[in-house]
């Protein structure tokens, strides 16, 4: 190559990786968790847990749940803290992993948090979910109870088996629940999105933890979740070619992340491109209760499996 070709090279692909390595994480204010993207009008919406807990902390202490939005995946637009355990009148304890999901025109926003010990739950983990005309909210709570109780599943002897919701909606309009720590578990919805249609199936997906989110992608229906690893979590997934199963197991997709125990897989497809979101401990004082989520490139092989993901966080030197 001649010099001047050689320099042109080198800037081009410099200008190309540093779309998104130089932003991760890419939330720098807070200490954030368990993304969860959507795309609506155009705009990329992040969903997202916050955690608040000292650097001593050895427990979650997780706030509220925050909205962020970009339209050139560089720049994040904080929406703030749009939702709380407190907005449940029925809840109590941390604001766990969440997901928002649009279905005609209106937002459903599924949260996992705990449930006051009171004459419908003895307590523990419960999925609720808040309704909304935007993705920026306001947002209310849709039914005034829990949607899922601890109570509802008994394969799990502890009480925060009953977390990290995931809500997919199938082409002919069906709608899925998918949660769980120790086992996997799914409900179908009713058309309304805030009433359980049926029975709930619980399985253990291969090295099942927990953060399940559900997708499809060209015939392809993909579960993929936070997975035993090495025992700090890694991402491993499964296919099937129905939602309802069976689930056949693909392999790991992410190795463990920068200095958090957990980390939480968030997927979507934005102008383009494929996005895998997660979360780690690299922002300065960052660790498992003080996590932070970045965004890397995803790509699948043709026939549909997915490429290991390159994480790209470089850490940073204070927290901004
Ligand atoms: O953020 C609290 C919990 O940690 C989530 O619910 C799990 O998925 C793990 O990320």
């Amino acid at each position: 190559m001649k010099d001047q070709t050689k320099i042109l090279y080198t800037l081009i692909c410099i200008l190309s990786l540093s779309a998104i390595k130089a932003q991760n994480p890419i939330i720098q204010n807070i200490f954030t968790a368990d993304p969860a993207p959507l795309v609506h009008n155009d705009t990329l919406y992040l969903y997202t847990g916050h955690d608040v807990a000292t650097p001593e902390d050895t427990n979650y202490k997780m706030a509220d749940w925050h909205v962020f939005s970009t339209t050139d995946m560089k720049t994040w637009k904080d929406h703030g803290a749009l939702l709380s355990p407190s907005t449940f009148a029925w809840a109590t304890g941390d604001a766990y992993a969440a997901q928002c999901i649009e279905k005609n025109g209106k937002f459903y926003w599924f949260v996992s948090t705990f449930h006051k010990k009171d004459n419908v739950s003895e307590g523990g983990a419960a999925i609720g979910v808040a309704v909304s005309d935007s993705p920026i909210g306001p947002f209310k709570d849709a039914i005034g109870k829990a949607l899922i109780i601890n109570e509802m599943t008994t394969d799990m002897k502890y009480g925060w088996d009953d977390i990290d919701p995931t809500v997919f909606i199938d082409d002919d309009g069906k709608a899925y629940l998918f949660w769980g720590n120790g086992s996997c578990k799914w409900v179908r919805l009713k058309d309304n999105m805030t009433e359980i249609d049926g029975a709930i199936t619980t399985f253990k997906p291969k090295n099942y933890i927990e953060g399940p989110w559900v997708y499809k992608r060209k015939e392809i229906y993909y579960l993929v979740y936070a997975s035993e690893g090495t025992k700090p979590e890694m991402i491993e997934y499964c296919t099937a070619k129905n939602p309802e199963g069976p689930w056949t197991y693909q392999g790991i997709i992410q190795e463990n992340v920068q200095n958090s125990f957990t980390t939480h897989p968030g997927i979507i497809d934005y102008k383009g491109k494929s996005y895998f979101f997660y979360h780690n401990g690299s922002l300065p004082t960052g660790g498992s209760y003080r996590r932070s989520i970045c965004v890397d490139y995803m790509y699948y092989n043709k026939d549909g499996s997915i490429q290991k993901i390159k994480q790209t966080t470089k850490g940073v030197n204070k927290i901004k």
